[in-house]
């Protein structure tokens, strides 16, 4: 089995993107599955077109694509991804898509096809905070969701895919009083930990467990 994870590269103003720094520092077997990784860029339809090429030319089984969620305190699975655009900030190349569609013929959503229940256990099992997220935004990260997905449904249906959310890394917040942040060996173990129970859970029902912090 094989698995492309991904992370991005810094944008907003930040040095390091936590979810390429963590990504790079993956293992390249996990739980017996070959780990693909790749960085791309916080650029709409950008992403999503290296995300395909990516898909293509190594044939993988599975892909999660990690991102920085600043603000946020501990690892989120993402439940959904929703069909639209719409930045708050330009992303890389300066596009600032608002309130746009990103496939007129596609669902209003998708939902995740990774075992995220199962993720969030084993990320808490190892002693990192776990939980579910029903909103992955409306920024990139939401975008390349929503787009790997539709690749799936469209075209490579044996493929399952989903998003990781991680917090701002320690370094990031030395000059922002009061956000949270996780240090990267956590992120990294806490990234390691659910890419196992992707591959226990791959071909098994997802866990029945309450795996969300909010209502
Ligand atoms: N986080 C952004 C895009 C790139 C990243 O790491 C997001 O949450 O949309």
């Amino acid at each position: 089995m094989k698995i492309l994870v991904t992370g991005f590269d810094p944008f907003d103003g930040e040095m390091m993107n936590p979810s390429m720094e963590a990504v790079k520092r993956l293992p390249k077997i996990i739980n017996g599955a070959k780990v693909e990784t790749l960085e791309l860029p916080t650029v709409f339809q950008v992403a999503a077109k290296q995300c395909r090429d990516a898909i293509l030319d190594r044939q993988v089984d599975a892909v999660l694509c990690v991102g920085q969620a600043g603000g946020r305190d501990g690892i989120t699975l993402e439940r959904v991804a929703i069909n639209l655009d719409d930045a708050r900030i330009p992303d890389n190349m300066g596009q600032q898509p608002l309130d746009s569609i990103i496939q007129a013929d596609g669902p209003a959503a998708y939902f995740s096809t990774l075992p995220i229940k199962a993720m969030v256990q084993a990320i808490q099992e190892v002693g990192i905070p776990a939980s579910i997220s029903n909103t992955a935004g409306t920024f990139v990260c939401n975008h390349i969701m929503y787009q790997t997905l539709y690749m799936a449904a469209h075209e490579f249906p044996h493929l399952k895919a989903g998003f990781m959310h991680i917090p701002f890394m320690t370094e990031q917040v030395v000059d922002k009083p009061g956000q949270p942040a996780m240090d990267l060996a956590h992120m990294t173990k806490g990234l390691e930990a659910a890419l196992h129970a992707l591959v226990d859970y791959y071909d098994k029902e997802d866990l029945q467990i309450s795996g969300g912090k909010e209502f």
